[in-house]
C-alpha cells in the first residue's frame, strides 16, 4: 500500500478501484422496526399514512423483495449483526446460548467497522425506550470493547449520532411495532387515528370488530414510527450530517400476527426496506430484486470501506456498481420459548417452498406468549369452533401442517393454495427442493443437525399462562377470551418465567 492511499484511508476518505479519493466514508445509520410487514403506505398498504417514510423511498430506493433469514427477533438479529445465518453461528433458537461467544472467526460486523475507524453508537433519546436493544444468540454485552474472549461489547456506547462521532454507525431500534401495553394508548393519543373503514384484512383474517381494531391499533403504531424517523431525520439535517449519511430503514421480522412472527410464510419474513443514500442511490429506485437481511450487514461493511471476511456469503447491495442479488433467499425457523419447531423455506421472486420438519406442531399450536399477544387467535378459535371460518381463516387452524407446503407468489400472494402435491407443478417443486440442497451443500444448519435432540428451554405453557388468567383474574380472562386488545406485560411478569418477562 502506497503512503497516498495509506493517508487517505487515515482520513477516512474511501478509495475507488482507481486509488482516487471519491468521498468521504459515510455515516450509517441502521433502522431496525420491530415486528412489521410491507405494511406502510409506500407498500400499498390501505388506511396506513406513512409520509416520512415514503419521502425516504422517493428521495431513494424501495425494496419490494427483502427477506430475514427467520422470522423471529434474536436469531434474524443474530444473523444479521454477525451477516451470516443464525443457523450456520448457533444462534437459530430463540433466546438461546447467551453464554457462549462467537466461535472463530464468526465476529460482530462492529467489529471490523471499530477497526476501520468508526464510532458505533446503539439508540437514539428521539424514539420509544430509547431504541437499545440488541438480542443476540451469543455471548454479547451492548456496549464495551470487544475481542470475543474477554469483552463482547457490540457497540462503543449507548448515545445519539453527533457531528463529533463521524464516522459512525448508528443503530436505532423502533420499538412501538412490537406488541406492549402501549398499543391502545398510541391509539388513543393520535391526532388522526388508523379508520376502521379504510383497512384491509389479509384473507386469512376473520373480519369482526375486534380484529379489525386490533389491525387499526396495529397500523396506529407503524404512523408513530413513521413519526419517529421523521423525528430522526430532522436530527440528521439539524445536525448538518444529511449529506454524507446513508439511512437503512427494515424491519426485523414480520408482523406480530397470526402467520406472521414465527412463520416462514410472507407476513413472517417477507420485511419493508428502504435505502436514503444521497449520491450512492438515484432517488426513486424501486428494486424488485430478492434481498436477505444478511445483506444488509455486507453493505454496511462495504460502505465503510472494512473488509468483507471471506466467511461472510452476503453481498453488498449498495455502494457497489452491479449488486450480485440472490437467486432465493434461505430462511429457518427453530426454537420459540417452549414451542420446538423445526422449517426451513426457499423464496424465490416468484415461488416460496417450506419443508415443515416437524408437521405435527400445528400452526396454531399452544404457545403461551400467543395467548396473551393475539386477540385474533381468540375470536378465530372461536368461530372455528362454531363452525363460522371461511377455508381461508380455516388454512391457520388445521392440526398438522404439511410435510412441504408450496406457493405461487404471484398468484397467490398470501399463500393459501399449497401446490406441493399438485402434478402441474412438481418441476417447479423439484427446482425449490434444489434450491435448498444447494444452500445446505454450502452452509451448516446446526438446526437441522440437532432436531430431535434439542428441548425447550424457556418458557412456560399456554395451560398453565391460560389456568391462571382464569382462575385469578376472571374478568380480565373475558376480556382476553373475547379478542380485546389489553395491557398483558403484568401478566407475563406474574405468570411467566424469569426469561418470558425479558420478551
Ligand atoms: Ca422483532
Amino acid at each position: 500500500m502506497n503512503f497516498l492511499r495509506t493517508l487517505i484511508i487515515a482520513l477516512g476518505l474511501a478509495v475507488t478501484a482507481g486509488g482516487e479519493p471519491d468521498q468521504v466514508r459515510p455515516n450509517i445509520i441502521w433502522l431496525m422496526a420491530e415486528d412489521m410487514g410491507r405494511d406502510l403506505e409506500c407498500y400499498g398498504m390501505p388506511g396506513v399514512q406513512t409520509p416520512n417514510l415514503n419521502r425516504m423511498a422517493k428521495e431513494g430506493a424501495l425494496f419490494t423483495n427483502a427477506y430475514c433469514s427467520n422470522p423471529i427477533c434474536s436469531p434474524n438479529r443474530s444473523a444479521m449483526m454477525v451477516g451470516v445465518d443464525q443457523t450456520v453461528i448457533n444462534a437459530h433458537h430463540h433466546r438461546s446460548n447467551r453464554d457462549l461467544p462467537l466461535v472463530a472467526p464468526y465476529k460482530p460486523i462492529t467489529s471490523y467497522l471499530r477497526d476501520a475507524g468508526y464510532t458505533c453508537l446503539l439508540g437514539h433519546d428521539l424514539v420509544m425506550g430509547k431504541g437499545t436493544k440488541t438480542d443476540c444468540n451469543f455471548k454479547h454485552t451492548a456496549t464495551g470493547a470487544y475481542d470475543g474472549v474477554k469483552n463482547f461489547g457490540l457497540f462503543d456506547k449507548r448515545a445519539d449520532f453527533t457531528a463529533a462521532d463521524q464516522p459512525f454507525f448508528s443503530q436505532i431500534q423502533l420499538q412501538v411495532t412490537h406488541r406492549g401495553d402501549w398499543w391502545n394508548q398510541v391509539r388513543k393519543d393520535a391526532k388522526d387515528p388508523v379508520s376502521l373503514d379504510e383497512i384491509k384484512l389479509p384473507p386469512f383474517f376473520a373480519d369482526t370488530p375486534e380484529i379489525r381494531y386490533d389491525w387499526a391499533a396495529y397500523l396506529d403504531t407503524v404512523e408513530y414510527m413513521d413519526d419517529e424517523v421523521g423525528q430522526l431525520m430532522d436530527d440528521l439535517k439539524s445536525k448538518g450530517l444529511e449529506k454524507n449519511t446513508v439511512v437503512i430503514f427494515i424491519a426485523d421480522n414480520g408482523r406480530c400476527n397470526l402467520r406472521g412472527k414465527g412463520y416462514l410464510h410472507d407476513s413472517g419474513i417477507h420485511i419493508p426496506m428502504i435505502v436514503w443514500a444521497p449520491g450512492l442511490v438515484k432517488a426513486g429506485t424501486v428494486v424488485e430484486e430478492l434481498v436477505c437481511t444478511t445483506d444488509i450487514s455486507a453493505t454496511v461493511l462495504k460502505l465503510a470501506g472494512s473488509e468483507i471476511p471471506d466467511y461472510m456469503s452476503s453481498k453488498p447491495i449498495i455502494g457497489v456498481e452491479k449488486p450480485e442479488y440472490r437467486r432465493f433467499v434461505r430462511s429457518a425457523r427453530d426454537i420459540w420459548d417452549e414451542i420446538d419447531e423445526c422449517s426451513r423455506s426457499v423464496s424465490t421472486k416468484k415461488f416460496k417452498y417450506i419443508k415443515n420438519y416437524m408437521p405435527e406442531v400445528p400452526w396454531a399450536t399452544n404457545q403461551a406468549y400467543l395467548e396473551i399477544n393475539r386477540p385474533a387467535l381468540w375470536v378465530m378459535r372461536r368461530l372455528n369452533e362454531e363452525g363460522k371460518l371461511s377455508d381461508a381463516e380455516m388454512t391457520f387452524f388445521q392440526e398438522r401442517k404439511p410435510e412441504e407446503e408450496l406457493y405461487d407468489l404471484e398468484k397467490d400472494p398470501d399463500e393459501l393454495n399449497n401446490l406441493a402435491k399438485d402434478p402441474e407443478y412438481a418441476e417447479v417443486l423439484k427446482e425449490m427442493r434444489s434450491h435448498e440442497a444447494e444452500w445446505l451443500s454450502n452452509n451448516k444448519d446446526l438446526g437441522l443437525d440437532d432436531l430431535g435432540r434439542r428441548r425447550p428451554e424457556i418458557g412456560l405453557s399456554a395451560e398453565v399462562a391460560r389456568d391462571a388468567v382464569r382462575k385469578e383474574q376472571p374478568e380480565l380472562w373475558d376480556r382476553l377470551v373475547s379478542g380485546e386488545l389489553l395491557e398483558t406485560h403484568a401478566w407475563m411478569n406474574k405468570y411467566g418465567s424469569r426469561k418470558m418477562r425479558e420478551k
